[in-house]
């Protein structure tokens, strides 16, 4: 048994409560969970502590399976550890987890400048639960002197669009918030949906929040383009040699409470996380390397991950 640090433990069951949650903020804790671990564990020699490093990674892995960026995360840092002695792999790992956050933030600022170029005086957005990859591209466009207004989803069963409208409040935008059923009444008072990812696989199918789908079917009907912002950290480098990204199943009492269930008598709930969104519902993947029709994500893929995509935290 590894000693993890107190930060990975308590970094591993804010994940998996929710408590931090969003694909971006998620990775964020991750490498910090790690640098952590790296920089205030102690260590009898080389090996052990790359072991803990990699049980470390496991245990955050483990967590929640839909958003790539935590794999992503912890396969980033984890391949930039090196050296022969504790000092120089301590060294190693707290760099490229400070680059690695520090690259996350930029980059989350660079697509939001490209999302807001979509974006025009005057529009209305639609929303759908929270992410802070597509309020960066509202953020900007506001700070870009845009008047902007917002339909937010509320997004059950965690209602997350709360969130998403309290942010947007913040940046000054008006807010009308709706029930997630109401989406198609008020797709027409709408000129774009705008979503994140949890994940984007190599055919530029996108992985989001439970509804995002049928938000996109819907949008696609009544002629209202939806953009996902995304940085490159949500793509899924997997995906390039045919495996499917795990959607999570949450637990029931998040759809229902013990006591109206067992009032309905015998049912079976269901609480699926994610859904996937074809790419041919989908206009433009927006990232911080540029915006991409989905079904072209692939090439970005490629040069970003190669062909395949490497396991660093296995012993
Ligand atoms: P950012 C969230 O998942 C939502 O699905 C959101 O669109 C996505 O992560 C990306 O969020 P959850 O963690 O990385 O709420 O853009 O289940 O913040």
């Amino acid at each position: 048994m590894h000693e993890l640090h107190a930060d990975v433990e308590e970094t591993t069951e804010a994940i998996a409560s929710m408590e931090t949650r969003g694909a971006a903020t998620i990775a964020a804790a991750a490498a910090e969970a790690l640098r952590q671990q790296a920089v205030d564990g102690a260590y009898d020699d080389p090996e052990s502590f790359k072991a803990t490093m990699r049980a470390a990674a496991r245990q955050l892995l483990e967590t929640r399976p839909t958003a790539v960026s935590l794999p992503n995360t912890l396969r980033y840092i984890l391949t930039r550890m090196e050296g022969t002695s504790v000092e120089a792999l301590r060294e190693s790992v707290d760099a490229a987890a400070q680059a690695f956050e520090q690259r996350l933030a930029r980059a989350q600022g660079e697509l939001g400048e490209i999302g807001a170029n979509r974006l025009q005086d005057g529009d209305t957005v639609m929303t759908h639960c929270h992410s802070t990859d597509a309020l960066s591209c509202i953020e900007a466009a506001v700070e870009q002197g845009k008047d902007i207004s917002a339909v937010v989803k509320e997004t059950r069963p965690r209602n997350q669009g709360h969130i998403t409208a309290e942010e947007l409040v913040d940046l000054g935008v008006p807010v009308t918030l709706i029930v997630d059923n109401a989406a198609r009444r008020y797709l027409d008072d709408v000129d774009h949906v705008l979503v994140g990812a949890d994940s984007i696989a190599a055919d530029g199918s996108v992985i989001n929040k439970i509804g995002t789908s049928s938000l996109a079917v819907n949008a696609r009907e009544r002629g209202v383009p939806v953009m996902c912002a995304a940085q490159t950290i949500k793509l899924h480098p997997e995906t390039l040699t045919g495996h499917t990204v795990e959607i999570e199943e949450r637990v029931e009492t998040e759809v229902i409470d013990a006591e109206t269930r067992a009032k309905i008598g015998d049912i079976e709930v269901r609480n699926p996380a994610f859904d996937v969104t074809p790419p041919r519902y989908v206009d433009a993947i927006v990232t911080e390397s540029g915006q991409f029709p989905p079904e072209s994500v692939v090439t970005l893929m490629r040069e970003l991950f190669g062909e395949s995509a490497a396991s660093p935290w296995e012993e």
